[in-house]
């Protein structure tokens, strides 16, 4: 799935953050400025790709009875042209510092359909809605692991198909899974800006809405590692990132 991210607020320095305001204690943010600018890219994987195996779902018949064709590991997920899904890259050095930026009042949701998660990897803002649906309606337990924020561990039925949370600070990726069925796993990330994307089935990736300015950029994937570059944003301008992964130790 394609993240596009679509950003325009208005500049606005908070009122009452002058010189007296200061004294007591008043800390000056500034709201994020319009900015149409935009990095773009084409993630491949070079090499020989290793098959992905089905997931064996014999154990679980209720999980296995949902899908008519056999469901691939999504370890790594390519198109005939080796483009590569799944690869969260967002910006990690760069932007302006005191600037805050508005979060989106809708969630992000993610289904269990068929003990598959989906979707495997995404990005969301510190204090945005997580909804997890359960349209399987049998059980799923939903644990996300993260280090910086609280760990969530709930369980879901046909009784309770709808569950939130949020991740109140910023965080890397870190794993969510299934204490049922050990095969569902997902990956998330908590960011404090809107500069972040996942590169969809065809491996492209969109961060749109960046202002001028020289960009570090990272490109993390589950099992291929993370890459970074450094890329120039003029004013409205498109500027490109591609990155190549390789198997690891190849
Ligand atoms: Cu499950």
């Amino acid at each position: 799935m394609k993240k596009r991210l679509q950003f325009a607020v208005r500049t606005a320095t908070f009122i009452g953050c002058g010189a007296v305001a200061a004294s007591i204690g008043c800390t000056a943010k500034t709201q994020a400025a319009e900015a149409s600018g935009s990095i773009t890219g084409t993630i491949v994987f070079e090499g020989r790709a290793p098959k992905m195996p089905a997931v064996q779902m014999a154990a679980n018949p209720e999980c296995e009875t949902v899908h008519t064709e056999p469901v691939l590991h999504q370890m790594l997920v390519l198109d005939a042209e080796q483009h590569l899904a799944n690869v969260l890259v967002h910006v990690v050095g760069g932007l302006p510092e005191g600037v805050e930026y508005p979060v989106p009042e809708e969630p992000v949701v993610m289904s269990q359909k068929g003990c598959m998660y989906s979707p495997r990897v995404f990005g969301i803002r510190a204090g945005q809605e997580l909804k997890f649906m359960n349209p399987d309606k049998f059980l799923h337990n939903v644990h996300a692991l993260p280090k910086v924020n609280s760990e969530f561990n709930r369980s879901m039925n046909s009784q309770r198909t709808e569950i939130s949370t949020t991740f109140k600070k910023p965080e890397p990726v870190f794993d969510i899974k299934c204490d049922v069925h050990s095969w569902m796993q997902a990956f998330c990330a908590v960011f404090d800006h809107p500069y972040f994307a996942v590169t969809a089935p065809d491996g492209t990736f969109a961060i749109e809405g960046l202002p001028a300015g020289e960009y570090e950029i990272e490109a993390v994937h589950e099992r291929l590692g993370i890459q970074r570059a450094t890329v120039t944003v003029e004013a409205s301008g498109k500027a490109m990132a591609d990155f190549t992964f390789k198997r690891p130790g190849t």
